[in-house]
């Protein structure tokens, strides 16, 4: 089992688009684990982006994330970091597939309405910067024999 770091970012937030994101990721058999509303600092924004720090859209990349609430969770299943990823479609909504989150509800690379973690030491990383150990759920749930072999 995999967990993996997922955010509605600010414009998904603001657009009303929480609920098909977390709809569509239910819906694929994810469970969620974890899950809050939170107005990111400027100091956890640079931390989670750390890796961009020094590249051209950095800046705004932190007045965009750090401008209004994001929805987090945490999402947990089988290959749950790639299913994420795929159902999310790739990072320009100006080329990812429809049928995608991106792909049906975005136009612009700097208002890509979601975040996910893009491999398990990223979200090994990033669950902690939102989440501690008793904010997050182990839960059995009744279905999973009819979606996990
Ligand atoms: P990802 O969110 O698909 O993992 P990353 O390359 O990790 O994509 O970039 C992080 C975020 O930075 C993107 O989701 C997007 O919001 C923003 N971003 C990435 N590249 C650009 C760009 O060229 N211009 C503006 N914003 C960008
Ligand atoms: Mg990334």
């Amino acid at each position: 089992m995999e967990r993996t770091l997922v955010m509605v970012k600010p414009d998904g937030v603001q657009r009303g688009l929480v609920g098909p994101v977390i709809s569509r990721l239910e819906a694929r058999g994810l469970k969620l684990v974890g899950l809050k509303l939170v107005r990111i600092s400027r100091e956890l924004a640079s931390r989670h982006y750390a890796v961009h720090q020094g590249k051209p859209f950095y800046e705004p990349l932190l007045a965009y994330i750090t401008s209004s609430p994001v929805v987090v969770m945490v999402w947990e299943g089988s290959h749950a970091i790639a299913v994420v990823r795929n159902t999310m479609g790739v990072t320009r909504p100006d080329e990812a597939a429809p049928g995608t989150i991106r792909g049906d509800y975005a136009l612009d690379v700097g208002r890509n309405i979601v975040h996910g973690s893009d491999g398990s030491e990223t979200a090994t990383f990033e669950i902690p910067l939102f989440f501690r150990e008793d904010e997050l759920i182990a839960w059995d749930r009744s279905v999973d024999p009819w979606i996990l072999e």
